[in-house]
């Protein structure tokens, strides 16, 4: 059965803009993480060949105290994307040893947030008040609830900022300063760049779980909207792209084939070897990173940097 909630008819839509412009074909990547993308993204954390959450981990297992050290006691912490809260975990216990913190981790995903707050249940000088809401409405929520002389600390984990376009990640980064106070912090991860043979096979590992992430669109889209895609018809791809500095995934079509989709009301044809573009990761320089902090009007308060795999994790200053 096809349900049309309005989440499942702006799906719809985004699938059918996205599946109908001229020129590259593409799909949002947000759609990459229903439960069983999600599940799969776990899995990919974990493959040997993707070493940026294992940096991300090792950075915040070496420094949480450095950067509880460099934030205001008096402070609640608001999570974009909190997934199940494990890495979050860490800056939480150096943040509140001794004393009580609020922590808003926002996600749309219901079944993520109840995850995060079974994460951090044991941490008895937390309150977890999860929100469900998108990023930047979630954000102006947990704004709205602070409490007279409350800092806030933003958490942007995972090097997600990554999957914005350049121009999209600078308005999103600035959206999110016009909600803080010059005391507040926000603080960022980044992956950096790297040889490209190490990031095709972080993007396309030899297990094929990257694949299946990538795949799993096409059977959402079948599952979700009453799409007809052949799987089998459809490979992964993983491409870097030297102008942008960016590894992207997209799907390419292995004949010439039309696809409907019922709730997208249409039928879409496919030449041989023709690609949809799925999703790009921006991979930056040191001196990138910098430029947008400026350019959104934070200032680098400290930075830390994995350099087994090129990973920094950004301490920026709201004032
Ligand atoms: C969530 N995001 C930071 C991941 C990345 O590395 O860009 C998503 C991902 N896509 C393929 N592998 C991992």
């Amino acid at each position: 059965m096809i349900l049309t909630t309005a989440v499942q008819t702006r799906f719809a839509e985004e699938v059918r803009a996205g599946l109908t412009k001229p020129g590259q074909k593409e799909l949002p990547s947000k759609y990459l993480y229903d439960a069983v993308g999600s599940r799969l993204f776990d899995v990919i954390t974990e493959l040997p060949e993707y070493g940026l959450t294992r940096a991300e981990s090792r950075i915040l297992e070496r420094h949480s105290r450095e950067i509880a050290a460099r934030v205001p006691h008096n402070v609640a912490i608001a999570e974009l994307g909190s997934g199940s809260g494990t890495k979050t975990r860490r800056i939480l216990d150096a943040l509140c040893r001794d004393h009580q913190a609020r922590y808003f981790p926002i996600e749309i995903s219901a079944t993520a947030l109840a995850a995060c707050e079974r994460e951090m249940r044991d941490i008895a000088t937390v309150s977890v008040v999860g929100i469900e809401r998108e990023y930047l409405d979630g954000l102006l929520e947990v704004a709205a609830r602070r409490r007279a002389g409350e800092h806030l600390l933003v958490l942007f984990l995972g090097s997600t900022i990554g999957n914005f376009e350049p121009a999209a990640a600078l308005a999103f980064l600035r959206k999110i300063r016009t909600m803080l106070d010059p005391s507040d912090f926000l603080l960022l991860g980044t992956d950096l760049l790297k040889p490209v043979p190490v990031l095709l096979d972080a993007y396309d590992d030899p297990v094929g779980v990257t694949a299946a992430f990538n795949l799993n669109l096409l059977a959402r889209i079948n599952r979700e909207l009453g799409g007809h895609f052949v799987l089998s018809q459809f490979e992964h791809v993983a491409q870097f792209n030297e102008t942008a500095r960016s590894i992207e995934m997209h799907l390419r079509s292995r004949q010439a084939q039309t696809v409907a989709i019922a709730a997208a009301e249409i039928t879409v044809e496919f030449e041989a070897g023709e690609t949809i573009w799925t999703e790009s990761s921006h991979k930056y320089r040191l001196s990138q990173v910098s430029s947008m902090a400026a350019d959104s009007g934070f200032k680098c308060a400290a930075q830390w940097i994995d350099e087994a795999w090129g990973f920094a994790e950004n301490l920026w200053m709201a004032g």
